[in-house]
């Protein structure tokens, strides 16, 4: 069955019912929902961090994870189960790199690469951010990123300022 390598950010408290859910209970809320897709076997969670926004203006910190998966579904069914959750989870899409309730990114998807419209495999930032880096390293050192070389190299060469990794 083909793997893959999620990213998980949120850096907004979403209401529903009355009940406020900070970031922290959105990754948690979205790891359940994954978990219970029958064509996905959630295989490992990284550590949960939390990180400076990257972005413009003011935003109130991140909290990101990254897991591994493998999934009967192909890349465009895991990119729409994944889009299904956001929206379940009130994400607003409005300017890009913008604060959100959640955030899911395919970062890798088996050995494909792909470069259309809805999707860009690796992920073309994954390489560069400490956010991305660091729960990825977690689940995969050695796992390669494309033409960029493997995780644990392009973290050590990454700016690791405002990231802080949480217990959990
Ligand atoms: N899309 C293309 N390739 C992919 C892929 N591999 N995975 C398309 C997921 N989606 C992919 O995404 C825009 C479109 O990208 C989708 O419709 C999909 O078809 P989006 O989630 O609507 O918008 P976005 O996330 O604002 O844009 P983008 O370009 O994905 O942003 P990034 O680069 O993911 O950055 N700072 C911290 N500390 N932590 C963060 O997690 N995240 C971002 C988002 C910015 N700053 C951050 C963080
Ligand atoms: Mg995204």
């Amino acid at each position: 069955m083909p793997e893959a390598f999620i990213s998980l950010g949120s850096n907004l408290s979403s209401t529903s019912e009355g009940i406020d859910k900070d970031p922290q209970v959105q990754i948690n809320d979205a790891l359940k929902k994954i978990a219970n897709i029958t064509d996905i076997n959630l295989l490992k969670i990284s550590s949960f961090y939390q990180t400076s926004a990257v972005g413009p203006g003011e935003q109130p910190d991140y909290i990101n994870a990254a897991i591994k998966i493998e999934t009967r579904l192909t890349a465009y069914a895991l990119l729409d189960t994944l889009q299904y959750i956001e929206h379940q989870q009130g994400r607003v899409r409005n300017e890009r790199w913008g604060a959100r309730t959640l955030d899911l990114d395919i970062l890798i998807y088996d050995k494909l690469i792909e470069n259309t419209a809805r999707l860009t495999l690796p992920h073309p930032r994954a390489h560069e951010r400490g956010f991305v880096l660091a729960p990825l390293a977690d689940l995969n050192a050695e796992l390669i990123i494309g033409e960029y070389g493997n995780v644990g190299d392009l973290l050590a060469n990454c700016s690791m300022q405002g990231i802080v990794r949480l217990t959990n």
